[in-house]
């Protein structure tokens, strides 16, 4: 059965399960909801919203939500409940870093995005730190499905803005090693991909 993912044709909340799904090497197709929203869609979907995952029967909403799922079933959520709590814990931290992004990008882009900018370091440090503590990864030398969520994070900031990292060596090696991984680099240098808008409103 192969994974369906309902989402707008962007980057936006989907993309973390798009990585994880091509670096994987696992099957998925791409609805796009755009046509006929909201009629078609919002009454059928949990709370009325995309990101959608379908696997057969289930029908998953809520983008952290599948990203665990998807962890849990392709072995990227530890070895056991501490490791697991762990990559919540910093899953959780990449969604309120993320939950400030979209609110800049959706509510408040002229305005707000120089004291934005500004304020990156300070949330980075944080990153940073923990990356560094388990040698550059969020659980030594495995993949989990929290590493997708924090590259994209880093990704969009990145285009937000370019040198966000430099002061950053863990993460700037941290986003490096993920954007370079053999199916990862090729999915990103596709013409379809490189036009995908990263939110749905064309700023970024
Ligand atoms: N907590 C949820 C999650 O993590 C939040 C989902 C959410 O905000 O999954 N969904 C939004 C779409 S993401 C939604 O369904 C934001 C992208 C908006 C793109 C709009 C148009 C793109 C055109 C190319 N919003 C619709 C709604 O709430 O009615």
């Amino acid at each position: 059965m192969v994974y369906k993912l309902v989402y707008f044709p962007i980057r936006g909340r989907i993309e973390p399960i798009r990585l994880l799904l091509v670096d994987k090497n696992i099957p998925y197709e791409d609805v796009s909801c755009s046509e006929g929203w909201p009629d078609k869609w919002k009454s059928k979907l949990a709370f009325g919203q995309v990101p959608q995952l379908i696997d057969g029967d289930l029908e998953l909403v809520q983008s952290n939500t599948m990203l665990r799922y998807l962890g849990r079933k392709h072995d990227m959520y530890g070895s056991d409940i501490k490791e697991g709590a762990h990559i919540d814990m910093i899953n959780d931290g990449v969604e309120d870093y993320r939950l400030s992004y979209v609110k800049l990008i959706y509510q408040n882009y002229e305005a707000g995005k120089e004291e934005f900018i500004t304020g990156l370091p300070a949330k980075f440090q944080y990153l940073e730190n923990l990356l560094k503590a388990s040698s550059g990864s969020i659980v030594k030398g495995k993949k989990t499905y929290a590493d997708y969520n924090l590259f994209d994070l880093l990704d969009i900031h990145l285009v937000l803005a370019p040198s966000c990292l430099d002061s950053f060596p863990t993460l700037k090696a941290f986003h490096d090693e993920i954007a370079n991984r053999p199916n990862i680099k090729k999915y990103r240098s596709t013409d379809a991909w490189q036009k995908l808008p990263v939110n749905g409103n064309g700023k970024q």
